[in-house]
């Protein structure tokens, strides 16, 4: 099982959903507000493409939780733009990403802003391209046993100062 990294525990509860309160190990805003005036000055020059999420699949109830897990891909063969491939066109790889996983119990196609998908509330955590290994690649997220009805995830690719645009959606419909 890989571990995502967050600084407190993987567990997604329902308060967390709600949006209630959020665990700690959120991504900060990198740079200042004016800083995307200057094109020049964007860490992270172009940004990266997102991973594609292949499946979830929800697993017996445990004692974290229901694990939920999350299988997605990012070496795509096909090169810059593949259908599959989280590619940084400034290193031409994706081995210096990272994914951010993303969970929702709302269905982020009714959101009415599209940076939304990005907004911290939803964050749950991250794992570095090193770490997630070859496709297919895959986490485990825990999901509070006491929640119950459906929940979306969606992944974005992180440059270290850019991140893409998000992945295709999913959800798991948890008993
Ligand atoms: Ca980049
Ligand atoms: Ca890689």
């Amino acid at each position: 099982m890989k571990k995502i990294n967050n600084s407190a525990s993987l567990l997604l509860s329902a308060f967390l959903l709600a949006g209630i309160f959020v665990i700690c190990g959120c991504v900060d805003d990198p740079v200042a507000m004016d800083y995307y005036n200057d094109l020049d000055k964007i860490k992270g020059g172009q940004k990266p493409t997102p991973p594609v999420m292949d499946t979830l699949s929800l697993e017996p109830l445990s004692g974290d939780g229901y694990p939920v897990v999350i299988t997605f891909s990012s070496d795509g063969i096909d090169g810059p733009g593949g259908p599959d491939g989280a590619f940084d066109p400034d290193s031409g790889t994706n081995n210096n990403l990272s994914y951010f996983f993303y969970g929702s119990t709302t269905d982020p196609a009714s959101f009415d802003d599209g940076s939304r998908y990005y907004d911290e509330i939803y964050y749950i955590g991250y794992i570095t391209d090193t770490e997630a290994g070859d496709d297919p690649k895959d986490v485990t997220i825990f999901i509070h046993s006491g929640f119950s009805g459906e929940i979306w995830f969606w992944i974005t690719s992180w440059d270290g100062g850019r991140e893409s645009d998000h992945s295709n959606v999913e959800s798991v419909t948890i008993p």
